[in-house]
């Protein structure tokens, strides 16, 4: 392992967290599947190729916001930040920060992928030889420990890009948003990336892509499944579904039944009918006001930078 990686914290996901969660998941009249199943090895490649496509705005949108705003963006979060990036696949904007902040005091990616996490780690590590880098393997919406950090910094930032908050239904991202404030302390500043409301046709084109890269990550999930906790879904009988809820203002990702088939999971039987959907993923999308509301009681929103289309935002805020 190279010098300047500290610290490795352990994380198994183990088989029996996923079975409970699809149990779960399977009781409720709208069965569903946590979408954070999604990234497996493959998952997380199939995800990569996602960020790449021409239908799929957000990534290249928020890299460019990064990139027109990244002065004003490191003066923000000023000299010897200690930067946490929670979910840490994403080295172009990471890349894009270390080189521009005076100083970063230290580096600490939290993954739940450990091949992902240890995959950008080493990169990073050896392109940034003077850079303090503690990598975390951890599902960061859970209660997870950060290593010790027994050296100066001026304050921690937590970095959250590439709109992962829509992931969560607003209940939860709201209580997401608290815990990471009181972990990460009163006065700690929040960088994240909010993809924004917008036109229908942009939206459901960026969840149904031409190339069917996002309908193989969807489906993926279903062999992740049949690999870790013996399940037998015949991935031919299942088809990828995204569509725009504009009460919600939220993307819904299904797997819908192509037929009426019973699948069995870990000993348990269960019935679908054909049309009948797996509810695998939400994506909400707000306005910078919807945004403020929904943190409001745990951050003060400081800084807002958006492209030209006000098509995504990247926001700093602190931890009231
Ligand atoms: C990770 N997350 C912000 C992505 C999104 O847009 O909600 C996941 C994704 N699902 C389908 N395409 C991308």
């Amino acid at each position: 392992m190279h010098k300047n990686l500290i610290k490795v914290k352990k994380f198994e996901p183990e088989k029996e967290d996923i079975l409970h969660e699809v149990m779960e998941g399977f009781s409720k009249h709208q069965k569903e599947l946590p979408c954070k199943l999604f990234y497996d090895k493959e998952g997380s490649a199939l995800f990569d190729q996602i960020c790449e496509l021409d239908e799929y705005y957000p990534t290249r949108t928020e890299i460019g916001i990064m990139e027109n705003n990244i002065d004003r963006i490191c003066g923000t979060l000023g000299e010897e930040c200690l930067l946490i990036e929670l979910g840490s696949g994403s080295s172009v904007k990471i890349r894009l920060l270390l080189e521009n902040l005076v100083k970063p005091a230290g580096y600490v990616p939290i993954d739940i992928s450990e091949e992902h996490l240890l995959e950008s780690v080493r990169t990073l590590a050896g392109d940034y030889p003077n850079l303090r880098i503690m990598p975390v393997y951890a599902d960061y919406t859970q209660h997870f420990n950060l290593p010790e950090f027994n050296f100066p910094y001026s304050r921690k930032v937590v970095y959250y890009p590439g709109s992962t908050i829509g992931n969560f239904p607003p209940d939860s991202a709201r209580a997401f948003l608290r815990r990471t404030a009181e972990w990460a302390g009163r006065g700690s500043g929040l960088l994240i990336g909010v993809d924004l409301v917008k036109d229908v046709e942009t939206l459901e084109r960026a969840y149904n892509d031409g190339k069917g890269i996002t309908a193989a990550f969807n489906l993926n999930m279903l062999r992740r499944l049949n690999r870790e906790i013996d399940s037998d879904f015949n991935l031919d009988s299942w088809k990828h579904r995204a569509l725009y809820d504009t009460n919600e203002n939220r993307i819904e990702m299904h797997l819908e039944s192509l037929r009426n088939q019973e699948v069995r999971v870990n000993g348990t039987s269960f019935s679908f009918g054909k049309g009948e959907t797996i509810l695998t993923e939400y994506s909400y999308k707000y306005t910078t006001q919807a945004f403020e509301e929904l943190v409001s009681d745990s951050y003060k929103v400081e800084r807002i930078w958006t492209d030209k289309d006000n098509k995504f935002s990247i926001q700093y805020l602190t931890a009231v």
